[in-house]
């Protein structure tokens, strides 16, 4: 039995325990075969066998059952332990989907107009001739067509090469005072490291009635401040510019955000860098949507180039190539 006590000692698991168990108080077990002796002894030596073996039996159950509390604890911690689960480990049931960098940068552009009480409107993106071109101060043949490559469908209808159409379309329906913007699509047949054949445009339009009522400066103005909203501490610049649509036409610059106007790769070394398209609504486009003794102004801007300027991103194609390792980074 003393061998017995020291295997219990030395045990370390539950199943080993079990077989100790089974070897001393089992079927064939040790001290079962010592209890069979009893029934061959005679009554006095029967009553002192029975005691010893009973002490016996007390001891060995008690050594058990304290070994076996403290070998399942411990088995019971291990299990713990193994079974521990790593919250941080990827899991197809915690994936979140982000928005795309240029519906963050639409938004933006969105909520400033709205800000300052500008509709937002939106068009088709299938158009015809009269309300891409023809109303925009663009009749067939003029050069300035060159300026979009246009995709033409068969039928004569085109794929829409600047959100401008829906300004006519709401001119069209709706007498002034109008203050819109038009987010949305738009196709130009060009792809190159700068180029994509469908990009995102923001377009707005101010219209008041009276000759005077809106001029230049307002246009300044709002110009100035929206790109203050969206990119912070800038200086901005007028440089007179031509769009068949706008008389007088000028594209604005800001001062360089990376460089801070000191001269940098990004901006070629100017400090400056082309953010807008801008002028007052042409004679001509008023008199295409039956508008007369009013004054306007209007803009327009690309969402691609807003997006990479404001979020860093260097190259063009990193928004269509759907890439979950960029897309992740605008969570
Ligand atoms: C630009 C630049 C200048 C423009 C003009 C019009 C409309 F419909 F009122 F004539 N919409 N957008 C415009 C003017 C767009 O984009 C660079």
């Amino acid at each position: 039995m003393e061998e017995i006590f020291s295997r219990i000692n030395g045990a370390i698991t539950t199943a080993e325990l079990e077989e100790i168990r089974i070897a001393v108080m089992g079927k064939k077990g040790i001290l079962t075969a010592r209890f069979a002796e009893l029934k061959n002894c005679d009554e006095t030596q029967k009553k002192a066998l029975a005691k010893e073996l009973n002490l016996l039996k007390v001891e060995f159950e008690k050594a058990l059952a304290n070994k076996k509390e403290e070998l399942s604890l411990r088995e019971l911690q291990e299990k713990l332990q193994a079974q521990k689960i790593d919250v941080s480990l990827f899991s197809a049931s915690n994936f979140r989907g982000s928005n795309h960098p240029i519906m963050l940068m639409l938004d933006k552009i969105v909520e400033y107009f709205e800000g300052m009480n500008f509709m937002v409107k939106t068009g088709p993106l299938v158009e015809d001739d009269v309300h891409n071109f023809e109303a925009l101060n663009l009749p067939k043949y003029h050069p300035a067509r060159d300026m979009q490559d246009t995709f033409y469908f068969k039928d004569g209808k085109i794929l829409r090469t600047h959100t401008s159409p829906v300004q006519i379309r709401t001119m069209e329906a709706q007498k002034p005072p109008i203050r819109m913007i038009c987010p949305g699509n738009v196709f130009r047949c060009d792809y190159d490291l700068t180029h994509t054949p469908m990009f995102h445009q923001v377009e707005g339009l101010v219209v008041e009635n009276g000759k005077d009522s809106v001029n230049f400066a307002n246009l300044k103005f709002i110009l100035e401040d929206f790109l203050k909203y969206i990119f912070g501490d800038v200086k901005v610049r007028f440089r007179s510019s031509y769009f068949p649509f706008t008389e007088p036409s000028a594209e604005v610059d800001m001062s360089c955000i990376f460089c801070k106007g000191e001269g940098c790769r990004v901006c070629s070394n100017t400090g400056w860098l082309e953010v807008l398209g801008c002028g007052c609504v042409s004679e001509n486009v008023f008199k295409a949507v039956g508008y007369e003794n009013v004054s306007g102004y209007a803009f327009g801007l690309g969402v691609e180039r807003f997006a990479m300027l404001a979020y860093s991103v260097p190259d063009l194609r990193a928004f269509f190539e759907s890439d979950l390792r960029i897309l992740e980074q605008f969570k």
